[in-house]
């Protein structure tokens, strides 16, 4: 009996999908012109999405080399396809998929070293883009320095080769450094992390790692980095769910072909960038990029809104029980949540920015989105890197003003709630870099104020550590949280 395996998404087997389906731009017309660091499925729903349209429309041929920091498995799935996947956009009610080009090339970090390095120094290489998460840039808790007592840190500081280095922020400085001790052409760095003022974050520990390595030279290169290498700002928007079997299945249905690295995402999708590039980059504004001075109003809108009532229903989803963002919202507090956030934070807000009731209107269109499965467990993981981003500037505004904060401390027992010590992890699946040292802080004391202490001052947070009012109203939510109560 003779079987039919449907064949692979490649160069090859393109003309077997549907025209409107396939690629704006072809692969093959693209040159290496930007080096990505981080292959998740954010970076192929978002940047690589704004960079295949701009290539289309301004004819610039824009390609990028994606590497991926870990993980040789998604290396190995996109050069079997020679870098094409999918991107499916669902909305409410329907879906549309389609064929995107723009990744001209996956390497591993580690493996591919040489060639990650050839293109650091490569004179078309202008533009370096990362996502790399919160906790891929080992900033000290509460200050944002390079945090060089970090085991990883210390022994990329010691590495005498690159394939020996392990973070990407050592990498960036190593590959950073030896194109200025060529003197390299001019190269924009931009984080396309969740941090306010992202671009300054990965600055700082950049030169950080420049100026704890033992080269001899580190100062020249701190010198040139200062002319030659631009960080700007930006904020990135799109919620983009880790991708499932059954999204890997639908992508083969509506392709025809088999793709084994699709992405889902919803249709909205943002980029604002601040104008401060030191060299060519690809024309983003012509796929809707926003090019501005100053990101700052749109950054502390989309984190503290979006990214702030995503950690708090995380949390407080994952003690009554829900494993999804459409869960949260099925519940009778879910809007409410939302709602009550959003009206909280809004006096922290730039008065410049978005509209603070409009956007929080769009964000519960956004959360009920049906189409997306969007794990509580994925968003409330790196807690200990996220939440100071999320929460505690909109905390420390309110608390200086003397205004309540009940929805903000609800979250905050909410997340303690979850870092309580568990077997083999955390309570509800969640993963940290700082597990051990927050679990540690249920185990020293029985007092749940104390605790309360004790995890802001693993964050590095002491000023609200010392607040007393805040700690006793944290505190105060735990037992209902506890019992899977969510009193809002
Ligand atoms: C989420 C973000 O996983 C998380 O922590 O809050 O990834 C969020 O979906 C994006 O920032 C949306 O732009």
């Amino acid at each position: 009996m003779k079987t039919f395996t449907t064949p692979s998404l490649s160069l090859a087997t393109l003309d077997r999908i549907a025209p409107e389906l396939r690629p704006a731009v072809d692969p093959r017309q693209l040159r290496p012109r930007i080096l990505h660091f981080g292959l998740g499925a954010f970076h192929r729903a978002h940047q690589a999405v704004y960079t295949e349209n701009a290539a289309a429309r301004g004819g610039e041929p824009w390609g990028i080399v994606a590497v991926a920091p870990n993980s040789t498995r998604v290396v190995k799935a996109m050069r079997a396809q020679d870098c094409l996947y999918s991107v499916t956009e669902r909305h409410p009610a329907a879906t549309t998929t389609r064929a995107v080009g723009s990744i001209i090339d996956a390497l591993g970090m580690r493996p591919d070293a040489g060639r990650v390095d050839d293109l650091l120094t490569d004179p078309d290489v202008t533009v370096l883009t990362l996502t790399i998460t919160e906790s891929g840039y080992y900033r000290r808790p509460g200050t944002g320095e390079l945090d060089t007592g970090a085991p990883e840190i210390a022994a990329d500081l010691a590495a005498r080769e690159a394939a020996d280095i392990t973070t990407v922020v050592g990498r960036l400085a190593a590959g950073l450094a030896a194109r200025m001790r060529v003197n390299g052409a001019p190269i924009s760095v931009v984080s396309c992390d969740n941090m306010a003022a992202n671009g300054a974050a990965l600055g700082t520990v950049v030169r950080g790692f420049v100026e704890a390595s033992s080269w001899p030279d580190r100062q020249a290169v701190l010198d040139r980095l200062a002319t030659a290498v631009a960080f700007p700002a930006t904020i990135v928007d799109r919620i983009v769910p880790a991708t499932t079997d059954a999204d890997r299945e639908a992508a083969r249905i509506a392709l025809g072909v088999r793709d084994e690295v699709p992405v889902v995402g919803e249709p909205y999708r943002q980029w604002v960038l601040e104008d401060s590039f030191a060299g060519p980059r690809p024309p983003w504004e012509l796929d809707g990029a926003l090019f501005v001075p100053d990101v700052g109003p749109y950054q502390l809108t989309k984190l503290r809104l979006l990214n702030g009532s995503h950690s708090a229903m995380a949390y407080l989803g994952a003690a009554a029980g829900c494993a999804t963002i459409a869960d949260v919202m099925a519940t009778g507090w879910g809007e409410r949540l939302v709602r009550a956030l959003g009206a909280e934070i809004a006096p922290t807000l730039p008065a410049d920015g978005p509209d603070s009731a409009t956007y929080t209107d769009d964000l519960v269109e956004r959360f009920r989105n049906p189409g997306m499965r969007h794990l509580l467990r994925q968003i409330g993981s790196d807690g200990s890197r996220k939440i100071p981003e999320r929460w505690f500037g909109a905390l420390r505004s309110l608390r200086a003003a003397s205004a309540g904060t009940p929805t903000l401390e609800l979250a905050l027992a909410a997340w303690a709630n979850a870092t309580r010590p568990a077997d083999g992890g955390q309570p509800f699946g969640t993963t940290d870099p700082a597990a051990a040292e927050l679990a540690a802080c249920w185990h020293e004391t029985s007092d749940h104020e104390d605790t309360i202490r004790r995890l802001l001052s693993v964050l590095g947070a002491a000023d609200l550590a010392g607040d007393g009012a805040l700690v006793s109203g944290t505190a105060a939510r735990l037992p209902a949280l506890r019992a899977g109560r969510v009193e809002i």
